[in-house]
């Protein structure tokens, strides 16, 4: 039999994730690149390399026609999209469709459901999963009032083509309302090409609790545990970890339940994550998105699990069962990643782009890294700014988390700035250690610290 060939449309410690899953599974790849990636390790890694195009992710990464014609002209039976750029786009399994290739992903109808946050409600609320109190789609703020009224502040505008923070505004009282719906719906028609938003109640200091779960094309659907990415700044996660801790038995059970009933009632039949704000106090959590794609955090579920997702969301693709049932999955320890990223803590986040001069990964048993970089290697201003993943395990939450210590202090990056100093900071806070944070604490009360301490030491 002619032996399968994947192409994988992403770059970065992604690509190189998905092209090691590929090379353990026998599936030869191709990686298609911009000219700024050309010299990149998935490019040096990857059997065959494409080039689609500039630097400007429009004209490469984000070119649909350009992808599917290098996927045609390589003989690539199916198409991996990673995260970010076009993994949640259904324009591009309709593409793969068209053209007779696999997309290794949810069907597009699938995607349009669940991208719609007004559909997904819905969806959600079919299968009895809780959510806060929420309107349908508002075009015109005529019809905002009214809304508001019922829920009561705070509320929160969202985007219904949205996700991740875009078109998103919170509104504590009656005077902002007009200017946040506003700015919000503009925000949406830019981001998104549609202004439409939905309102909800607004929970306070909630964490952000998600589920791994995994489909396939028989009906099948698991989930992998939890993780909690309650730890992040301008919508970006900067800490995650499974399980999340001090969570009461009761609670982790409904949520994982709610995430299976939600995704096996629409027969999702990929990786996915459900979404959910938890309000431990009072004991109650409410659903938020589906996100169709594998995420930057899929590692900290790895290691508790020992299951290769990105292996298993191939293999499902391809038409093969899932490989376990729910009672084949087995958790141990404990696992936190910490997104290494060449920002400058000390000056407010600002990208540093540049050469790495250095790079020296941390060793050990309890340490993992998924990474693209390595020393001489360029980071281009194009890009996220992402350089690595760090992920370390250990029996207990305080062994992960001494174990990330000595990582994180073992990672020795030159020749750009990097948010090591900032990572070191957050996980000595005692709220952190506690693991008593919620998805304001980073903003409200970290930054402020961090930034004291860093006139401290000038
Ligand atoms: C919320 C919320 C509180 N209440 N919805 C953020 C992105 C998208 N996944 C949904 N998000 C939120 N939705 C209700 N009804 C809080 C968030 C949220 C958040 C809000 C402000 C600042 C940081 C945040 C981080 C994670 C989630």
């Amino acid at each position: 039999m002619k032996k399968r060939k994947v192409l994988v449309a992403n770059r970065g410690e992604i690509a190189v994730r998905i092209i090691k899953a590929c090379k353990e599974l026998g599936i030869e790849t191709v990686l298609v690149v911009s000219e700024a990636d050309k010299e990149s390790m998935g490019a040096r890694m990857a059997d065959e390399v494409v080039c689609i195009g500039p630097p400007q992710v429009k004209l490469s990464y984000l070119n649909i026609p350009k992808i599917i014609n290098a996927a045609l002209e390589t003989g690539a039976d199916a198409i991996h999209p990673g995260y970010g750029f076009l993994a949640e786009n259904p324009e591009l399994p309709e593409a793969c469709e068209k053209n007779g290739i696999i997309f290794i992903g949810p069907r597009s109808e699938t995607m349009k459901q669940l991208g719609d946050k007004i559909s997904a409600r819905s969806l959600a609320k079919k299968s009895n999963v809780p959510m806060t109190e929420g309107s349908e789609g508002l075009s015109s703020f005529r019809d905002v009032e009214a809304e508001v009224q019922k829920i009561g502040f705070p509320v929160i505008f969202k985007a219904a083509a949205g996700g991740g923070g875009r078109g998103m505004r919170i509104v504590t009282q009656r005077e902002n309302l007009k200017n946040a719906f506003d700015m919000a719906s503009n925000e949406a028609l830019q981001a998104f090409g549609d202004a439409t938003l939905f309102v909800e109640c607004y929970v306070q200091n909630a964490r952000h609790v998600e589920v791994q779960v995994i489909g396939d094309n028989f009906g099948n659907v698991i989930h992998l545990g939890q993780r909690d990415c309650s730890a992040q700044r301008r919508y970006q996660k900067v800490i995650e970890e499974a399980h999340p801790p001090n969570l009461p038995e009761d609670l982790r059970n409904k949520i994982l339940n709610a995430a299976v009933a939600l995704t096996s009632s629409i027969g999702y039949n990929s990786a996915g994550t459900v979404e959910f704000l938890v309000d431990k106090d009072r004991h109650e959590f409410y659903f938020m998105e589906v996100n169709t794609r594998i995420q930057v955090e899929h590692p900290v579920t790895e290691e508790i699990t020992g299951v290769d997702l990105v292996k298993e969301q191939i293999s499902v693709a391809f038409g093969a069962p899932l490989s376990l049932t729910q009672e084949d999955v087995k958790f141990k320890g404990h696992a936190i990643e910490c997104r290494v990223t060449a920002d400058d803590a000390k000056d407010d986040f600002m990208p540093s782009p540049g050469d790495i001069t250095c790079f020296a990964l941390p060793q050990g048993n309890n340490v993992r890294v998924d990474t693209h970089c390595h020393e001489g290697c360029t980071i281009s201003p194009y890009y996220d700014s992402l350089l690595a993943k760090l992920i370390t395990t250990g029996d207990t939450r305080a062994e992960a988390l001494a174990n990330m210590k000595t990582a994180l202090a073992d990672f020795k990056i030159e020749g750009v700035e990097t948010n090591i100093p900032f990572l070191q900071f957050l996980i000595a806070q005692p709220e952190f250690n506690a693991g008593d944070i919620h998805i304001k604490w980073i903003e409200n009360t970290v930054l402020p610290k961090f930034v004291e301490s860093l006139k401290q030491n000038r």
